[in-house]
């Protein structure tokens, strides 16, 4: 039997939190052995809000390097950069003349987005999940490994498929998001009610995969918690809870273990377990992202080498796009 196919992205428009690691990422590393994996770099979608050029290319790599440092292994997946493969934009300018500007201007993250930019919004920015349709369709991805705020994207991805689908003759796989119940929206740690985000104006709602020890323990000892002094996993202790959920997600303890591991001991000891748990889970991690930044030539190489197949697999797809809508083919 064929392989599952699973595709994702992340945008290089910063360096990612753990939020990014626990919902995406994490995730990611887990599926390489079993599925035919491909593990995207979106510039594309990151210049949907202002990239100063030497700041994405740096960022580009450094999320290349991340990936490899997580675990992703160019043996078993195809890690690419999205501005190396064409078709992409291609099929995203198909999809966009049969997207339904009502469908588009209801998605979250534009408005969030969009509100924050103010008047001129750009055009990119309504129709990002086009073209984030597109990055999947063209692979005939099965399953897409995301945090929880893309599955309103995923359902645009769907809506699309089937449409064209119906319009023409069953060209793409509908895809189906694979959101894990644990991880998938890791919180700010300064609001609870926020999701973490490495965008965020104050740098103590977030920690980066790349931080150093002292800053992870300063930012856990500062997090928001309440005044109920027991670690417990409940809704009434958002804080708290979205707490206990890092540690497990690094610990691989089960919550249960951490509530009874605290029972009848207070905040601060927690957190500073936490702050350990957390260095000791990026530690590796950290070593090894170094490590690949040192070697640019064989950063290189991955992303040529992933370049060439994912061009391979999309220019498939994309031609018998274009044969049923009537082009002519050459
Ligand atoms: P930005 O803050 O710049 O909008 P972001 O931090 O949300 O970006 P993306 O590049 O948009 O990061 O997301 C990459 C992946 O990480 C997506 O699959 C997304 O669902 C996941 N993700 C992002 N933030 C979180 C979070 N707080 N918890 C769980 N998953 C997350
Ligand atoms: N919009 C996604 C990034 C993204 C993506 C994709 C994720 C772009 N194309 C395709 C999964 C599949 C985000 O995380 N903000």
């Amino acid at each position: 039997m064929e392989k599952k196919v699973v595709f994702s992205g992340v945008q290089p428009s910063g360096s990612l939190t753990i939020g990014n690691y626990i919902g995406a990422i994490k995730n990611w590393v887990s599926l390489q052995d079993e599925y035919e994996c491909y593990y995207c770099i979106v510039d594309l979608h990151s210049i949907t809000v202002p990239q100063e050029p030497k700041n994405l290319r740096k960022n580009t790599l450094e999320l290349l390097a991340v990936y490899l440092a997580c675990g992703l292994d160019p043996e078993k997946c195809t890690l690419f950069i999205q501005s190396h493969v064409s078709a992409h934009a291609e099929l995203s300018w198909v999809l966009s003349t049969m997207s339904y500007m009502g469908q588009l201007s209801r998605m979250t993250q534009y408005k969030e987005k969009s509100q924050r930019v103010g008047e001129n919004v750009n055009a990119g920015l309504f129709t990002y999940p086009v073209l984030m349709a597109a990055d999947i369709l063209l692979y005939q991805a099965d399953l897409v490994p995301v945090g929880e705020d893309q599955k309103q994207h995923l359902e645009l991805a769907r809506d699309l498929a089937e449409r064209f689908n119906n319009r023409y003759s069953p060209t793409f796989k509908v895809p189906e998001p694979l959101i894990k119940k644990e991880g998938a929206r890791i919180m700010s740690l300064q609001n609870p009610q926020k999701k973490m985000s490495k965008s965020d104006d104050n740098e103590n709602g977030y920690i980066l995969i790349l931080d150093k020890p002292e800053d992870i323990r300063r930012k856990v000892k500062r997090a928001v918690t309440d005044s109920i002094g027991v670690v417990r996993y409940s809704d009434e202790q958002p804080g708290i809870k979205n707490l206990i959920e890092i540690y497990s997600a690094f610990s691989k303890d089960s919550i249960e273990d951490i509530e009874k591991r605290y029972e009848g001991i207070g905040y601060g000891k927690f957190k500073e377990d936490l702050a350990e748990v957390v260095i000791e889970g990026l530690r590796p991690i950290q070593e090894k992202f170094d490590s690949y930044m040192k070697n640019k030539d064989y950063l290189e190489s991955v992303y040529k080498q992933g370049a060439e197949k994912a061009r391979y697999i999309s220019n498939k797809t994309l031609r018998k796009v274009y044969r049923k809508i009537g082009f002519i083919v050459n």
